[in-house]
């Protein structure tokens, strides 16, 4: 009897533990049929795709524990019709992905990467001193998603005494931070944008082309949130018509394909999606993935809900 069903690639502390501890199946579609019925709990990354197909194929499906903060590859409207409650790993994970988005904004200013590149090319010597950069401390930065995250990317940058606004739904109450209601605005108003909002429906190309062409050619974008809240071909175009001052992305539309035209260009810093990637981060996350499905099927609650 298979309980607990794996889908997608998960690190081996929560993956073993699954096999060893729960006889987990690791999702494969052509066995589907030999599982599907006893399945009570899916253990997924949070881009690992529980579409409608999937639940559909699950009648017995009581739990979605992800692993990760985003839970955006899963239906989760669907789910919940169904009475499926889910977990993700809140918290845990704050501060190493805060810690990415301003190496990403201290990097794009700076252009650390492009300038160790320099080096390393010999273009010291034979070019001279590396051009020179733009100011970190004091930028105007704009948070698009103060939660959990964006709240830690603000705490961080005002330590280098940058002005912070922020746009969410509604105000954050109590935030001392400036609310602006319209994106555009915000993006017009600021030298870097940081997106730092979940995933998901609720926001896929909330980073429109007029919030790009907002931010404009001084303009610096940061993402370390999913891919699909950015229009990435609007991204692409205003930045190779210089129509767009930087960006530093550790997210991409299409996971691990990276559009081609960013790969030359000095202004842009592309991680391979690793902002809650420490190893202290990671064993955080998989201690409290592997508590949410003990305590589901011990109990019937999870430790942290969504
Ligand atoms: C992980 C993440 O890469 O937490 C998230 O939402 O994007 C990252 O921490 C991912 O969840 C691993 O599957």
């Amino acid at each position: 009897m298979t309980t607990v069903l794996q889908v997608g690639g998960l690190m081996p502390a929560v993956a073993d533990v699954l096999a060893r501890d729960y006889d987990a199946v690791v999702h494969d579609p052509a066995r589907l049929a030999s599982y599907a019925d006893s399945v009570r709990v899916v253990v997924t990354g949070g881009h690992a795709g529980v579409d409608t197909a999937l639940l559909d194929a699950l009648p017995g499906l009581r739990a979605i524990v992800h692993f990760g903060a985003g839970y955006d590859g899963t239906d989760v409207d669907t789910a919940r019709a169904r009475g499926i409650v889910l977990s993700n790993t809140p918290g845990v994970l704050d501060d190493s992905v805060a810690d990415t988005a301003v190496g990403l904004t201290i990097d794009v200013l700076r252009r650390l990467s492009a300038s160790d590149r320099y080096v390393r090319a010999g273009r010291w010597a034979t070019d001279g001193p590396y051009p020179l950069q733009r100011t970190v401390s004091g930028s105007r930065v704009g948070i698009v998603g103060l939660g959990h995250i964006g709240t830690a990317i603000a705490t961080r940058l005002t330590a280098f005494d940058c002005p912070i606004a922020y746009h969410n739904r509604r105000p954050v109450p109590g935030s001392t931070y400036r609310y602006e209601p319209s994106l555009v605005r915000l993006a017009a108003a600021v030298d870097v944008l940081v997106v730092a909002v979940t995933g998901g429906p609720g926001t896929r190309g909330l980073v429109s082309r007029d919030v790009l062409e907002a931010l404009g050619p001084d303009g610096v974008l940061v993402n370390v949130a999913r891919g699909s809240v950015v229009d990435e071909a609007a991204l692409v175009e205003l930045l190779g018509a210089g129509k767009l001052g930087g960006a530093g992305l550790d997210v991409f539309a299409d996971e691990p394909h990276v559009p081609a035209e960013l790969l030359d260009r000095d202004d842009v810093v592309l991680l391979p999606h690793v902002g809650s990637a420490t190893v202290a981060t990671r064993a955080a996350m998989a201690d409290l993935t592997l508590a949410n499905l003990r305590s589901f099927l011990e109990t019937g609650t999870l430790v942290t809900p969504i």
